[in-house]
């Protein structure tokens, strides 16, 4: 790497971190996400970043390195630091975004609102402001924050595969002859697991493709059946159209539990192991989607966003649904069949890369 992208990258990335975790508050500072945007330039450039000057790093990152952030680079070349990002670092409002936005859905324009508006700079504080406003946040908020602390933490391996083994069994038990198993960090073999990913189709739906209220009645099943053994502590997704609340519309996360067109029935919730809250995600698809699910769910996401930016270098476009041609106006041409996640590697012309081998 350049002497110039090795002293620019780590301070970008502290850029980005925080945007990460308090976008409005930093948006204000620095303006956009065009850090993201520069350190993924960075990270795919095929020239010798060492030859690169000044001008030429600047004409590596893109349209995105504007004179504002041309002014940073220069501060950051010449005295590795940047004014903007010391003040942030002390700014009050982002320590208690960054705080805040700790707890599963609350974002950081949430954040930011309930330190502007209600001077809450620490979870605690806000436990005993939702005390007296049991309505300022959203029901499945509150829930999230009840099992606050457990959430925090990452579960280890053997505890995600006894989740895995309790949901694929309540899988057989709703339909028969379905396939389900564990995606996510999980599969990639990791020793640690924020949540459990698990992906279920049913197997005779390959000849009878599925509708969306099918998938829906198959994740219901499960649920409820994890429900009544008592594994299932809390929902963050609505289990039923019936329970949805007009104020959950527009929230910061999509939270359907139906299976929308072609897209997968989705469950995000709570369960409880060995008296700890842990997080689980279940999702139904139809089978012919779930070699690019499962590749998709598998992550690792920075892993995704390569494959999917190859992908679409080549005039394809690759989604958890499907791998499609195309068009030159950018739209979805024709689907491409695959059976298995090795037959999209096969047909993008990449090598097979094994879960483990997908990033951390
Ligand atoms: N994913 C993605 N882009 C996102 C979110 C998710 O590509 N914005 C994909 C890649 C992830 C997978 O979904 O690996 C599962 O998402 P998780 O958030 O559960 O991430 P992991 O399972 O990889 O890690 P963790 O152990 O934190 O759950
Ligand atoms: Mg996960
Ligand atoms: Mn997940």
């Amino acid at each position: 790497r350049s002497a110039y992208a090795a002293r620019v990258e780590p301070v970008f990335r502290e850029i980005l971190g925080f945007m990460e975790r308090s976008t409005e508050v930093v948006e204000r500072e620095f303006k956009s996400r065009a850090y993201g945007k520069a350190i993924g330039r960075l990270e795919r450039s095929e020239k010798a970043l060492e030859e690169l000057s000044r001008e030429e790093l600047a004409a590596e990152l893109g349209p995105q390195c504007g004179k504002q952030m041309l002014k940073h680079i220069d501060q950051i070349l010449s005295t590795g630091e940047c004014d903007k990002l010391v003040a942030l670092r002390q700014d009050p409002r982002r320590a208690a975004v960054r705080d805040l936005s700790q707890v599963w859905g609350i974002g950081p324009v949430t954040a930011l609102k309930l330190y502007v508006e209600y001077d809450v700079k620490t979870v605690n504080e806000l436990r005993d402001l939702v005390k007296n406003q049991p309505t300022l946040l959203q029901p499945r908020v509150c829930r999230a924050l009840e099992c606050y602390e457990d959430l925090l933490e990452r579960m280890p391996r053997d505890e995600a595969d006894q989740i895995r083994e309790r949901a694929v069994a309540a899988a057989k038990r709703a339909c028969g002859d379905v396939i389900a198993d564990a995606a996510g960090s999980f599969r990639r073999g990791k020793l640690t697991c924020g949540d459990v990913d698990v992906l279920v189709a049913k197997r005779d739906w390959e000849t009878n493709a599925s509708a969306p209220r099918d998938r829906t009645s198959v994740l219901e099943t499960i649920v409820e059946d994890l429900h009544a053994q008592g594994f299932l502590t809390h929902d963050l997704t609505d289990v039923t159209r019936k329970r949805s609340r007009p104020e959950d519309e527009g929230d910061e996360r999509d939270q359907s539990f139906e299976a929308r067109g072609a897209g997968p029935a989705t469950y995000m919730g709570i369960c409880k192991i060995r008296a700890k809250h842990r997080r689980i995600d279940i999702k139904v698809y139809d089978p012919a989607q779930l070699p690019f699910a499962l590749l998709y769910f598998t992550g690792s996401d920075h892993f995704n966003r390569s494959m999917r930016y190859y992908a679409k270098k080549i005039g394809y476009s690759l989604s958890d649904q499907g791998l499609y041609e195309r068009r030159p106006d950018g739209t979805k041409g024709r689907s491409i069949a695959c059976k298995s996640e090795r037959e999209v590697f096969e047909k993008l012309g990449l090598e097979f890369r094994e879960p483990y081998e997908r990033g951390v």
